[in-house]
């Protein structure tokens, strides 16, 4: 196939300088959203809009089967000109990979499979891989309007085949942007920038296909005043908790330093679970949260042992401490109850 020739005739309309302006806001936006990574690995490279719109990466390292632009617009970027599934990679080096619209012009699935571990070896530990493309469940009725595109994926069969190759998802952003290059919509970078500012338009979305709706967790995270030294976090429901791991994750590569502390139903039940399936957590407090909090934020802020305290669950090395759970308040709940109705009554009138 001439892939020179299809690519000049799918983007015979298209303004290179446009396509150019919106992916500098795209890969500051990416980059971000990796970790700001110091050595990063660009595998299916085109014309390398990604990789020069980020001059401040350290090491920028391009491969591509076919070189579409010329040397001096591949200045401080190490570009192989080579096809990615035989080329040999460093092992354990690249901080972060970015995939763009690549995968699905790959065979199937198993091929797809083979280069994720691949690169799965070529990651420092600790190191992330971002991988955009056609999204089908979206797309479906013009994803192979594209002569090159093979094999349909969903944000769920790549989230899938990223977690068989050994990666944890972390994120998962089922319409990341709206438009193509050639489709209805301006490719124009002052409404990239807004869109991608606009946290409501995006659905966060987790594994096994489940989509949470509201903000993003860049922006509650935005929202922790950077001093705080205790974040309490309330978990009711247990299908919420794949979710609410994955923010606490996110909140503990921000604070490293920060103590979280979580409570709620799916706590009270499953605490040493909790406890182990997220390391990023610190302590667990089951049952009734009201004087257990109280106590154990004095405990903190005065430098007392916080062990003790009752309802609390804690790691000691690689063991579990469930702490006795504390007795109900009793006649609280009643005041509680009470209180909110007067206060959604002064509120609608
Ligand atoms: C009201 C309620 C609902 C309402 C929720 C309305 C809302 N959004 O607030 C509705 C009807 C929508 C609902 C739906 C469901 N519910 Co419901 N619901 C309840 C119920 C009866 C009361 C929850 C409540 O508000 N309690 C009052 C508050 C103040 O208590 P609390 O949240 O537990 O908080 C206290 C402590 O847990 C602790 N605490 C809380 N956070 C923190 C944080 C820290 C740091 C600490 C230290 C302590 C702490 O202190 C608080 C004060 O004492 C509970 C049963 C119960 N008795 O608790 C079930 C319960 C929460 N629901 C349950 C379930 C299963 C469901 C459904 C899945 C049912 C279904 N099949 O559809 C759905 C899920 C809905 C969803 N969004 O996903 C289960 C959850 C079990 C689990 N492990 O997941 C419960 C526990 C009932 C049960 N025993 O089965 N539910």
């Amino acid at each position: 196939m001439n892939y020179q020739r299809i690519y000049e005739y799918r983007f015979a309309g298209v303004d290179q300088c446009a396509r150019e302006a919106v992916w500098s806001v795209i890969a500051k936006y990416i980059k971000k959203l990796m970790g700001n990574p110091e050595i990063i690995l660009d595998p299916a490279g085109g014309r390398g809009e990604f990789l020069r719109s980020l001059p401040e990466v350290n090491e920028r390292w391009m491969v591509d089967a076919v070189k579409a632009i010329d040397d001096s617009s591949l200045k401080g970027i190490h570009f192989i000109e080579h096809d990615i599934r035989s080329l040999e990679l460093p092992a354990s080096y690249f901080n972060g990979i970015f995939v763009s619209n690549f995968f699905e012009h790959l065979d199937n699935q198993a091929d797809i499979y083979d280069l994720l571990a691949k690169f799965k070896d070529s990651l420092k530990p600790g190191g992330v891989i971002s991988v955009m493309g056609p999204n089908f469940k979206y797309c479906a009725h013009n994803y192979f309007d594209c002569a090159d595109h093979r094999t349909p994926l969903t944000h769920i069969s790549m989230e899938e085949l990223l977690y068989s190759a050994g990666y944890n998802i972390e994120r998962c952003i089922p319409r990341f942007l709206p438009f193509s290059f050639r489709g209805v919509l301006p490719a124009n970078k002052f409404f990239t920038r807004l869109y991608l500012a606009l946290p409501w338009l995006h659905i966060e979305a987790m594994p096994q296909g489940r989509n949470a709706q509201g903000l993003s967790f860049d922006d509650i995270i935005a929202r922790i005043v950077p001093d705080t030294d205790i974040l309490a976090v309330s978990i009711m429901f247990s299908q919420e908790w794949p979710l609410i791991r994955s923010l606490i994750n996110r909140i503990r590569e921000t604070y490293p330093y920060l103590t979280i502390i979580a409570g709620g139903e799916h706590i009270t039940a499953l605490a040493e679970f909790s406890l182990r399936d997220c390391a990023a957590l610190d302590f667990c407090g089951r049952g009734e949260g009201e004087n257990l909090l109280l106590e154990f934020i004095s405990a903190k802020r005065s430098g007392k042992d916080v062990r003790k305290i009752t309802g609390l669950c804690y790691r000691d090395k690689d063991d579990i401490i469930i702490n006795p759970q504390r007795m109900p308040l009793g006649g609280v709940h009643i005041n509680v109850v009470f209180v909110l109705i007067n206060q959604c009554g002064d509120k609608n009138m």
